[in-house]
């Protein structure tokens, strides 16, 4: 009996210290998040921000990705640190989160974003850019900003596997905000904001993975897993670049990255598969943390049971 209670007292503090670690949507990476998941091995081809301000940015970067996976809110927090650059350039996110979806993104998507994200899909002639093998498109997130004063904007669209998905205009926020979007429809309460202020990190010339990992700033998603289709005890699949104001010219910032060479240009013709390694990163959802607690607890009656029986 005192083994058993010693074993509740262990679920109970599991179940706080997940309550309990959560990271802060401002543009700051949390200590939360821990080691990068992929670390940038390509210089930007989009220029090497030298500003330090939390809002403008004279160039875009990714230089790692963190994610921090709250069980208890069903809420992935994304971490993108680098810069991107204040002219509108967009950040693109591509989420494969289930089964179906696209590996080469279709031209009947959502017309969301003045038909943005169709501008990287097939044009009627089978081309479209198209994602690593297995990886098949889920959703989409973009990202944007720039104007005075400065605004971040969000858009949103699903992909469905034969097209014709739905899409939003997430609304709005400023620099190093809570991300709480505004003017949008944003029914799953989807969190984003920057804080472009990284002057360190890859260059225009070295991609240094330390230089790199220690970036604390950049673009920080609080993403409700409805948003995107997340069941708990599954891996997804993340794919992340730096895109052109018209979603029209990819640049070499990806991740995973594409280890060296130039923009990759026209969307319709990049190719991830056709490029060594993986063009993304996996995040593992675990199961709730309540059958968590509840495992634990069991696991703990059945040692009791094995110490009795031993
Ligand atoms: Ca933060
Ligand atoms: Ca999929
Ligand atoms: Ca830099
Ligand atoms: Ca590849």
């Amino acid at each position: 009996m005192r083994m058993m209670k010693w074993n509740l007292l262990g679920a109970t503090a599991l179940l706080t210290s997940v309550a309990l670690a959560q990271p802060t949507i401002d543009g700051t990476r949390d200590v939360e998040y821990g080691a990068p998941i992929v670390v940038q091995n390509t210089p930007t081809g989009f220029g090497d921000s030298s500003l330090g301000q939390v809002d403008y940015a004279n160039g875009s970067e990714l230089d790692a990705a963190y994610a921090y996976v709250d069980m208890m809110n069903s809420t992935l927090y994304l971490m993108l640190t680098g810069n991107l650059e204040s002219n509108f350039n967009k950040l693109e996110i591509f989420f494969d989160t289930g089964a179906g979806g696209q590996n080469r993104l279709r031209g009947d998507n959502s017309g969301v974003d003045f038909g943005g994200l169709n501008r990287m899909g097939d044009d009627g002639s089978g081309n479209g850019l198209t994602f690593d093998a297995g990886f098949e498109a889920d959703y989409w997130i973009g990202i944007t900003g720039g104007g005075g004063p400065y605004a971040l904007y969000a858009n949103w669209a699903q992909l469905a596997t034969f097209g014709g998905g739905p899409g939003d205009y997430l609304g709005t926020t400023g620099a190093a905000s809570n991300g709480i979007l505004s003017g949008g429809n944003n029914p799953f309460g989807v969190r984003v904001t920057i804080n472009n202020s990284n002057t360190g990190g890859v260059t225009n010339s070295v991609a240094d993975p330390a230089a790199a990992t220690v970036v604390t700033t950049g673009v920080e998603l609080a993403i409700p897993f409805a948003a995107i289709g997340i069941t708990p005890n599954t891996t997804i699949k993340i794919a992340a670049f730096v895109n052109g104001g018209g979603h029209d010219f990819v640049s070499n910032q990806v991740l995973g990255g594409i280890g060296g060479g130039g923009n990759l240009g026209e969307p319709r013709n990049v190719n991830f598969a056709n490029i060594a390694g993986d063009q993304y990163f996996t995040v593992f959802v675990p199961e709730p943390a309540s059958l968590l607690a509840l495992g634990a607890g069991l696991a703990g009656l059945m040692g009791l049971r094995r110490r009795r029986t031993a």
